[in-house]
């Protein structure tokens, strides 16, 4: 029994998200358990997930979306499905193109692109089964603005927002809605893992800048969970006040 069952505000519903062990995943999986969801939380490092869930009432499973078998198995076990955040993603490296580390490219594309690709696909039977489906997929300013040293992650967010707007014209009197948040500067461990794990580097990204914080996505996710099925909010384009654009911000003037 899920916590919000436990105190009687149960929707009913149940969400999946994806990357759920930290970051915006976690914060976006406790906001949902808070709004009634039954939440499945999927994530590699299950030790994580395992505590998280427990302290929301939630479901831990090990999934990782560049795996094919880990996605079969995940959604194997899922007869319901009412919302799916597709969180899974990240960067790795930040490199001119003349320097472009393939390896670091590949791991970009599969995660960000085709890990949701897999997952979605694999979800469609049951968001239109539950008759009022949600997807939410998290992509990134890095979807509509290219950056110096950015290609890898910028290119591979593009495409995963090709993805999901591609998505949202199929699906076009089915019963889903598709919904992409595009956020600037989070303070998150994106950084930390961008920059194999240099705790140093990652922090100086922040520095001087008031980053917005995983909690300011997941609200906004709750919040377009909870607008009346006819609502579909298309694209939010969210970033902190201190950052104009990717290339803009409080620091670089
Ligand atoms: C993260 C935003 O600006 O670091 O998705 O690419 S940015």
């Amino acid at each position: 029994m899920s916590s919000s069952e436990r105190s009687g505000n149960s929707n009913g519903r149940v969400a999946v998200v994806t990357g759920a062990s930290s970051g915006i995943g976690a914060a976006t999986a406790r906001s949902l358990a808070r709004d009634g969801y039954s939440v499945v939380l999927g994530a590699r490092r299950v030790d994580r997930v395992d505590a998280l869930a427990e302290e929301i009432g939630g479901r831990a499973m090990y999934l990782d979306v560049t795996d094919a078998a880990s996605v079969e198995r995940f959604v194997g076990t899922l007869d319901r499905v009412d919302v799916l955040v597709n969180n899974a993603g990240g960067a790795k490296g930040l490199a001119p193109v003349s320097e472009a580390d393939l390896d670091d490219w590949r791991w970009m594309w599969e995660t960000n692109v085709v890990g949701t690709l897999r997952v979605t696909k694999a979800l469609l039977p049951e968001l239109e089964a539950s008759g009022d489906g949600l997807i939410i997929t998290i992509t990134s300013t890095a979807a509509l603005e290219a950056y110096d040293n950015g290609a890898g992650y910028t290119s591979a967010k593009h495409a995963q927002g090709v993805l999901h707007r591609t998505l949202r014209l199929e699906l076009i009197g089915k019963p889903i809605r598709l919904t992409e948040i595009c956020p600037g500067m989070v303070e998150t461990e994106f950084s930390l893992v961008r920059f194999g794990g240099d705790a140093a580097k990652a922090d100086a990204v922040y520095d001087g800048v008031t980053p917005m914080v995983a909690e300011d996505i997941a609200e906004i996710i709750s919040f377009t969970a909870s607008r009346p099925s006819h609502v579909n909010l298309d694209q939010i384009v969210v970033r902190p006040r201190d950052q104009a654009t990717s290339r803009r911000n409080i620091k670089t003037g």
